[in-house]
């Protein structure tokens, strides 16, 4: 339990003491706002959070235009102010069943970076080694030129394509056709592989397919809620204010928490794991122990509707909490009281994330999330869920469009009748899809670009030069003559300096399209103001490619038929049709209309479909299904004869995973365990949020987090400047002594090898800030997601503190051991927003421009 203080408006950092009606809350201080509890099995009750820019009241606001924010996967459904065709402010939507009109801090300010001032408003070639100006007609013409060339003296193979979890799906469908069918390339991937491939992966391997099985309702209704290496209160914290009012209310939940930091939520769990990061097989393995061993088990469940049950309860006999406990470095008895929490739930809410998904065994572990709710019968009603969470706001699209290293509707390379199915869909042969192979992941684009077989990548919406792992790598790659470099973005990132051809990209608020939420939740985003300058969204520059390159049919009519994202869209919808992610329900009129509607949905289901699996296994059969399934050791992928025998009638398949202990272990040399992450008020490599003062000042630099005793050991304080060192590279940043466990440092990846605000880059040779100078090229044998969270770091002083801090907030897992180490972290002025409890939605004035 924390011991928050009280501050003078009444609430605490938590938000106890609760907002009243049109509250104006510090929300930098006060992340997760007011509270308004409400009791189990009641629906949550509406808050709408509103901030405006300074000056502008609600009364000066000329149109409200529904979006959904694109800096996380809760999905948060927003209303845009304008005013003089500029975005003045944003304010949740009260009606929408996601957030209920709630807003999380990056979302109340990030919209600022919109209108900064260095955005792209030109497209950018290079020339004599520096990036020029230049005009959208000679930079196209020089992209198609060089892709010609590269068809024709090297085939489609050449070219590879790598895009983002943060477009929207009329743009990933495009894409995925036009690199799938029109260039012929297997080389289309995502940074979803970086995020949520191991998501995918998880749902694959049990369900046989993609699909979230719960959603965000189930927390109104679960009475045990674990979280496996998520930290919610941080990463999404509009769901975390929905179960800080539960925990407020009448029958609250109990909280299992599995982080080895002392995340918020770890605070307020009943139980709380700090295991020894990369061990989370060990301990699921133990829990699936004791709840077996003790028969906490729904055989009847187990029965109908799974197959590999007697597999799972062998391979877990030997796994006692006591084994386990020497692996993880946590008490048997707290895996035993873990255990109770689980076994003992009426109704089991399970989330996983990256502390899971970025590791080695990634899929292994999530997968044995999976098999804790299919042996507990934990699925499919409400409260009972799994929610095998996504991270960025449209992860989900990239996936569900084949823009991902899978093919569009969730059809399967390995079966013909999929792909000829697809090739229908597409009027073309089914030869020209490439399936002769898994659809190249991402590591392995870059290997062949590192190689040379690909000599053009296309990077959209995404900024490898911060975000893949070994940046001493990635910038070499990338800086190859012979690898011709497209980048997408909206501002000069760490990518674009490295690029041949920089186009510059409209987003959210400037283009129109729709995104869906990791509950499967579609909304839609209108346009509400014009993109800057000659900035475009990112559709219009796929379809003007397209054209430009002549893609056809096979019947010589063009292959790309739609010209807007509405009618794009429209494509989709026939691409779904049939599938498990089917829109053919959906249309943009009736987004407007209801907020966010959640697939499938179509004639069976004209409203959507809250939860899937409520009436047994949909889409594991083996003609049906999207995987055949890996080798959860190996990753190597079963063959249809495999599954058919294993599987014939299409069940959850309860697949079982020996742990195998991390690839790099601390030594002499590098003692500690380095995990990296993120900060409640940052998203990503900050290229929005570093532009949103409120944001940027409540984490302005990177920071070093280790536990007390370690730092005491080493003569380390508060706010030192140390280097964190691996076998790849290191980096420098201020100390700050938390709770974290002994022998792990934390080190957050938002902060970039530029400073975005000066432009100016490290000396040579010397250290810089981002986490990724020292991660490995190492990932997951299942789902490909590389290793972020765990790596053997040496760390030592550069320089003592003299004075200053460590730019640290105080309000999240960061908070310092030592309460006077550091002033708290608070906003001030701008940094307040509007809360109305129990509003009802008003939605007037509100449309598309
Ligand atoms: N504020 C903010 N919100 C975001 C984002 C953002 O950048 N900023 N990004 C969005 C995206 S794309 C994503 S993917 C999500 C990610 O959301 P999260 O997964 O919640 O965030 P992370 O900080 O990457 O990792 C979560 C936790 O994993 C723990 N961890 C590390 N190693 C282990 C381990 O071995 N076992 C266990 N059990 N836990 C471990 C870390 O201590 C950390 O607290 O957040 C989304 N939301
Ligand atoms: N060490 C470490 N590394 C990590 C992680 C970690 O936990 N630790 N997490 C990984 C995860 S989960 C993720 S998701 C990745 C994220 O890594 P990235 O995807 O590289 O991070 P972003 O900063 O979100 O980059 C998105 C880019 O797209 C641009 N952009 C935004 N909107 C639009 C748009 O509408 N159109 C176009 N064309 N561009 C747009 C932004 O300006 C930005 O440059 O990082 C991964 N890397
Ligand atoms: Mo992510």
């Amino acid at each position: 339990m924390d011991e928050a203080g009280t501050d003078e408006a009444g609430t605490d950092e938590d938000g106890r003491g609760a907002a009243g009606p049109g509250a104006s809350v510090d929300r930098i201080e006060n992340p997760w706002g007011g509270r308004t509890p409400y009791d189990r099995h009641r629906s949550w009750p509406p808050r709408m959070d509103t901030h405006l820019a300074a000056g502008v009241a609600p009364e000066q606001v000329q149109r409200w235009v529904q979006a959904a924010s694109i800096l996380h996967s809760d999905g948060d459904a927003m209303d845009v102010a304008v005013l003089d065709g500029r975005m003045v402010g944003v304010r949740g939507r009260a009606d929408d069943r996601v957030n209920r009109g709630r807003l999380g801090p990056k979302d109340l300010f990030g919209w600022q970076a919109n209108a900064s001032e260095d955005r792209l408003t030109r497209p950018l070639v290079r020339e004599g080694g520096r990036l020029v100006e230049c005009d959208w007609d000679t930079t196209m013409h020089r992209i198609v030129t060089r892709s010609r060339e590269l068809l024709n003296a090297r085939g489609p193979g050449s070219l590879g394509f790598y895009t983002s979890g943060q477009l929207y799906l009329e743009e990933y469908y495009t894409l995925a056709v036009l690199a799938r069918a029109g260039i012929g390339t297997n080389h289309l991937d995502g940074n979803t592989r970086l995020c949520t491939a191991t998501a995918g992966e998880a749902l694959k391997e049990s369900f046989g397919c993609d699909g979230q099985p719960g959603c965000y309702d189930d927390f109104d209704h679960a009475d045990a809620v674990a979280l496996f290496g998520h930290n919610i209160a941080e990463t999404q914290p509009v769901q975390w204010m929905r179960l800080l009012d539960r925990l407020e209310g009448g029958d609250p939940p109990r909280l299992l928490c599995v982080d080895p930091r002392p995340t918020r939520a770890a605070r307020r769990a009943a139980v709380h794991l700090a295991p020894r990061a990369g061990t989370n097989v060990a301990l699921l393995n133990a829990l699936l122990h004791e709840i077996i061993r003790t028969d906490r088990v729904d055989h009847d469940y187990i029965a109908a509707h799974t197959v590999g049950f007697e597999e799972l309860a062998s391979r877990v006999e030997e796994c006692t909490p006591r084994w386990a406990a020497g692996i993880c470095d946590v008490p048997a008895a707290s895996i035993g009281e873990a255990a109770d929490l689980l076994g003992d739930a009426d109704r089991l809410v399970s989330t996983v994330l990256q502390g899971v998904y970025q590791s080695h065994q990634a899929t292994a572990a999530a997968v044995q999330v999976d098999n804790l709710h299919l042996i507990r019968g934990m699925l499919g009603r409400p409260g009972a869920g799994v929610l095998q969470m996504n991270g960025q706001p449209t992860a989900q699209n990239t996936r569900e469009c084949g823009a991902d290293g899978d093919l569009p509707g969730f059809r399967n390379w390995q079966n013909d009748a999929h792909v000829a199915d697809l090739a229908k869909v597409w009027n073309v042969e089914p030869e020209t899809i490439p399936h002769y192979a898994p659809p190249t992941h991402a590591m392995q684009i870059f290997r062949y670009a590192e190689q040379g077989s690909i000599r053009m990548l296309w990077i959209s919406g995404t900024n490898p030069a911060v975000s893949l792992p070994e940046l001493s790598r990635i910038r070499s790659i990338l800086r190859q003559e012979r690898l011709f470099v497209v980048v997408q973005d909206l501002y000069r990132t760490e990518t674009a300096e490295l690029a041949d051809v920089v186009l510059p990209a409209a987003t959210w608020g400037e283009k129109t399209g729709v995104s869906t939420n990791a509950d499967r939740t579609v909304h839609l985003s209108d346009k509400a103001v014009e993109p800057p300058g000659e900035a475009r969204p990112d559709l219009d520059i796929f379809l003007d490619y397209a054209a430009r390159m002549g893609f056809r049919d096979k019947d010589g009519g063009p292959l790309i038929t739609w010209q807007d994202p509405e009618s794009a869209f429209e494509a989709w919808k026939r691409c779904s049709a049939g599938r498990p992610c089917d829109y053919t329900g959906i249309t943009y009129a009736k987004l407007r209309d209801a907020s966010g509607v959640q697939w499938p949905c179509n004639e069976q289901a004209p409203d959507g479909t809250p939860r899937l699996y409520t009436d047994g296994i949909t889409w594991a059969h083996p003609d049906v299904c999207e995987s055949y399934g890996k080798d959860l050791e190996t990753g190597a992928s079963d063959g249809p004869v495999e599954y058919r025998s294993l599987n014939p009638d299409g069940r959850a398949v309860i697949r079982a995973a020996a742990y195998v202990p991390p690839h790099e272990a601390p030594d002499a040399e590098h003692p500690f365990q380095l995990t990296t992450g993120r900060t409640l008020y940052h998203f990503h490599t900050r290229t929005k949020t570093g532009r949103a003062p409120q944001l940027n000042a409540a984490a302005p630099d990177v920071w070093v987090e280790a536990s007390a005793s370690d730092a005491a050991a080493l003569g380390l304080d508060e706010g030192d400047l140390v280097e964190v060192g691996t076998l790849r590279g290191a980096l420098r940043g201020r100390l700050r002594v938390t709770g974290i466990r002994p022998g792990l440092l934390f080190v957050p990846f938002h902060y970039g090898y530029w400073d975005t605000a000066s432009g100016e880059g490290p000396g040579a040779g010397a250290p810089g800030r981002a986490a990724n100078e020292t991660t490995v090229t190492d990932w997951d044998p299942v789902s490909k997601q590389p290793l972020f969270k765990t790596a053997a770091a040496s760390l030592r002083l550069v320089e003592h503190a003299h004075g200053h801090r460590a730019p640290a907030p105080t309000t999240t897992a960061s908070a310092p051991v030592r309460a006077d180490a550091a002033p708290p972290t608070v906003g001030g002025a701008t940094a307040l927003a509007t809360e109305t409890a129990h509003a009802s939605p008003d939605t007037g004035g509100r449309g598309a421009s």
